[in-house]
């Protein structure tokens, strides 16, 4: 009788105390950005469950953040703006590295460049990095305009390409923030440029193809539409575009999709893993940090999302096609001819976004 009134105490209680000890981490990622697999390893070993959400552009980051109370553990944020903005706002937590042993995996170099933003790193770890440029359909290209050199971002500025193209498909993805910088280069700006002038060069060169963009859509839908065919020109992050070629290549419906990064130097971006000054959960999300930081881990997420890392160890469990690809890391003199975005006022952040807005509306 006490055995079984024990058993039943136990039965109705241990459930509650589980769920009061219950460790949790919520992560706010960008969508197509991890490898499922490590987070199901990281919630099997450690026993701490992850929540994760996904967003596919700094602005809607930055919405969320800036409201305060987000109730999230873990953001990636891009070096700069979104990571330098949030840093000096005061919303970014300091890490501490005496949870991070995983911390000297990272590559000196790379978190040297960072270090400008954030001294002494203390706030952030890159997680990923990568390009933008165009993701295109390669048989469709071919068949309209043979002709075309398939190089760099003249494929969708020079509005005579972008009207050959338009009916197969241009999209943009819906970010003023990491498209800006890009036009401003092409139309032969310094691409931080901020000068009224400058803004209405990087306009009227969106302007002028805007009646041939199919779609302005945020990065996860330009994914699909690379993968599933309808999107014929889309510019984007290098990653995704090349995630949308294995997946085309492994649908087998012929649709054949290639990355090409400007000629005239792309822009080069890093993502931060951050924790919010107001995370909930801080220790957890060291321990996710440095659960992303392990060579073998970092390896399968570079394997699946087709972005580099930044923990060398890793490369030698980088599949080869993986790491020989100079789409996924770029060579030396990809790398000098590229630049990374700066941090615009806000008066100017307000600009941008007014010419943003006409851009979509297409007025
Ligand atoms: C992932 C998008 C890459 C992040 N889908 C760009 N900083």
């Amino acid at each position: 009788m006490i055995r079984r009134l024990i058993a039943l105490f136990c039965l109705l209680l241990l459930p509650g105390l589980a769920a009061a000890q219950e460790r949790v981490v919520n992560v706010y990622n960008w969508s197509d950005y991890i490898d499922p697999y490590a987070v199901q390893r990281f919630m099997r070993e450690t026993g701490i469950r992850v929540r994760y959400d996904v967003y596919d552009s700094l602005e809607t980051l930055e919405g969320k953040l800036s409201a305060g109370r987000s109730g999230y553990d873990i953001i990636v944020p891009t070096s700069e703006p979104s990571f330098a903005r949030l840093l000096r706002a005061g919303a970014l937590a300091p890490l501490d590295r005496a949870r991070l042993p995983n911390w000297r995996n990272l590559d000196a170099r790379l978190m040297a460049r960072v270090a400008e933003i954030d001294p002494g790193n203390q706030h952030g770890a890159i997680y990923l990095w990568g390009t933008v440029g165009l993701g295109l359909r390669l048989d469709r290209i071919r068949a309209i305009a043979p002709d075309l050199a398939l190089d760099g971002l003249d494929v969708l500025f020079k509005p005579e390409n972008a009207a050959r193209l338009a009916r197969c498909g241009i999209m943009v993805m819906d970010s003023a923030t990491d498209v800006l910088p890009s036009a401003l280069r092409w139309a032969g700006r310094d691409p931080n440029a901020h000068a009224l002038e400058d803004l209405r060069a990087a306009e009227q060169t969106l302007m002028g193809i805007r009646r041939h963009v199919r779609a302005i859509i945020p990065a996860g839908a330009i994914l699909d539409a690379l993968a599933n065919g309808e999107a014929c020109v889309a510019l984007t992050y290098s990653g995704d575009v090349i995630q949308a070629k294995a997946r085309a290549e492994e649908a087998g419906r012929g649709v054949e999709i290639g990355y090409v990064a400007p000629r005239q130097g792309a822009q080069l971006w890093f993502d931060m893993l951050a924790i919010p000054a107001d995370a909930p959960n801080k220790d957890a999300a060291h321990d996710f940090i440095n659960f992303l930081l392990r060579p073998d881990v970092m390896a399968g997420i570079t394997n699946h999302v087709r972005y580099p890392n930044a923990v060398p160890a890793s490369l030698a469990a980088v599949d080869v096609a993986v790491r020989e690809d100079r789409n996924v890391y770029p060579d030396e003199a990809m790398l000098a001819a590229s630049f990374v975005a700066s941090t615009p006022p806000r008066e100017i952040e307000r600009a941008r976004s007014r010419l943003w807005s006409r851009f979509k509306a297409g007025r």
